[in-house]
C-alpha cells in the first residue's frame, strides 16, 4: 500500500473546502454565499449524473412522450431546470430565480427568502444532447439590494453588479469553473468521491489566441466588422499565420476551450438577428464575468458586455469574448466603421 500517495490523496482542495478558504477571508460573512453554492454544486452532480445515463436510462427524447411503463418522460433540460429550481431554493439563501426555460422569474416564497438572486441555464447546448457533445450549466449571482420589497429591477442590473459566476461542462469530464471575483478557478469531478477538486487554480487566459469560433454559417448576414474579422483571421494582412477555427455550437464547451488556449467567441449580430442569439443574463453575463476575471474582455459591439442593463429577463446580446488583444482587435474594427458613419 503506498501511505505517501494516499495521504497526498486526502490533502485534496475540494470546491467546499476552497470557497470556506476564502470565506475565512471576510470576517463579516456568515457562510450564506457558501451554503448557496453547496446548493449549486448539488444540482450540477444530479444533472452531471442524469446527462452521463441518458442514454441508459431513455431519458432522451421529446418532453411529453411516454415510455413503456406508460409513464411521462421528461426531457433532460426539463429536469435540469427542476433540479436547480428546487436545490436553489430549498438552500433558504435565494429569492429571485431566473431560468433560461421558464418564462417568468420565480419569486422565493417570504419564508424560504434569502439574499441571492440566482440566474442560469441549467442545460445550455441542449440541441447537442443526442449525440453525446458537451453541454454545460452556466449561471450567475446577484446579491439583493434592499430586502423590503423584491422587484424584477432585483436582477435587471448589469453584469458587472454580479458577485459571483460559473458554469459546469459536462463532458468527458465534469468541469466547474468559478469566480467570486477574485480570479478564477477550475474544479474537476472526482465520480469516486463525488466531489468537485481543484484542478485549475488562478486560470489566466492567454493574452492572444490561435483560435476564432463562430457560426460561419451565418456569414452572408453579418455586419462590416464581423466580416473584416473573420476575413483577417483567415488572411491575415500581418504575415502571421492563419487562425484555427473550432466551433462546437454548445457555449459552455466553446468558451471553456476559449478560456484554456485562448483565442476568441463570437456570436454576432446579423440582419435576421439584430440582437444576436445569446441571453444576457444567464449567458452573456456570466462568461463575461469568467473572461474579464481571467484577464479577457467581452464585447458586445457598442459596449463593455458587463456594462450592459438588461430590460427584460430574456434579452440577447451580440457577443465577442476571448483573449485580451483579439477582442482589442474587433472592438478596433467597430470604431472605425462608427467613425465611417
Ligand atoms: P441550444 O441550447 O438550442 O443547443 O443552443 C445553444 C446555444 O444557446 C449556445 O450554447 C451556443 O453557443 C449557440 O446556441 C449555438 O447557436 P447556433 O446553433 O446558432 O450556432
Amino acid at each position: 500500500m503506498d501511505h505517501a500517495a494516499d495521504a497526498h490523496r486526502t490533502d485534496l482542495m475540494t470546491i467546499t473546502r476552497h470557497v470556506l478558504n476564502e470565506q475565512s477571508k471576510h470576517s463579516e460573512s456568515r457562510g450564506d454565499f457558501t451554503i448557496l453554492l453547496n446548493h449549486i454544486v448539488l444540482g450540477c452532480k444530479f444533472v452531471c449524473s442524469s446527462v452521463n445515463k441518458a442514454g441508459l436510462a431513455k431519458l432522451l427524447g421529446l418532453a411529453g412522450e411516454t415510455n413503456v411503463q406508460g409513464e411521462e418522460q421528461k426531457k433532460l433540460d426539463v429536469i435540469s431546470n427542476e433540479v436547480f429550481i428546487k436545490a436553489l431554493i430549498s438552500s433558504g439563501r435565494t429569492c429571485i430565480l431566473v431560468s433560461e426555460e421558464d418564462e417568468e422569474a420565480t419569486f422565493v416564497e417570504p419564508a424560504l427568502r434569502g439574499k441571492y438572486c440566482v440566474v442560469f441555464d441549467p442545460l445550455d447546448g441542449s440541441s447537442n444532447i443526442d449525440c453525446g457533445v458537451s453541454i454545460g450549466t452556466i449561471f450567475g449571482v446577484y446579491m439583493l439590494k434592499d430586502f423590503k420589497e423584491l422587484t424584477l429591477d432585483d436582477v435587471l442590473q448589469p453584469g458587472k453588479n454580479m458577485v459571483a459566476a460559473g458554469y459546469c461542462m459536462y463532458g468527458s469530464s465534469c468541469n466547474l469553473v468559478l469566480s467570486t471575483g477574485t480570479g478564477v478557478n477550475g474544479f474537476t469531478l472526482d465520480p469516486s468521491l463525488g466531489e468537485f477538486i481543484l484542478t485549475h487554480r488562478d486560470i489566466k487566459i492567454p493574452k492572444k489566441g490561435k483560435i476564432y469560433s463562430v457560426n460561419e454559417g451565418n456569414a452572408k448576414n453579418w455586419d462590416g466588422p464581423t466580416t473584416k474579422y473573420v476575413e483577417n483571421c483567415k488572411f491575415p494582412k500581418d504575415g502571421s499565420s492563419p487562425k484555427s477555427l473550432r466551433y462546437i455550437g454548445s457555449m459552455v464547451a466553446d468558451v471553456h476551450r476559449t478560456l484554456l488556449y485562448g483565442g476568441i467567441f463570437m456570436y454576432p449580430a446579423d440582419k435576421k438577428s439584430p440582437n444576436g442569439k445569446l441571453r444576457v443574463l444567464y449567458e452573456v453575463f456570466p462568461m463575461s464575468f469568467l473572461m474579464e476575471q481571467a484577464g479577457g474582455q467581452a464585447f458586445t459591439g457598442k459596449q463593455r458586455a458587463l456594462d450592459v442593463v438588461p430590460k427584460k429577463i430574456h434579452d440577447r446580446s451580440p457577443i465577442f469574448l476571448g483573449s485580451y488583444d483579439d477582442v482589442e482587435e474587433i472592438k478596433a474594427l467597430y470604431a472605425a466603421e462608427e467613425n465611417k458613419e
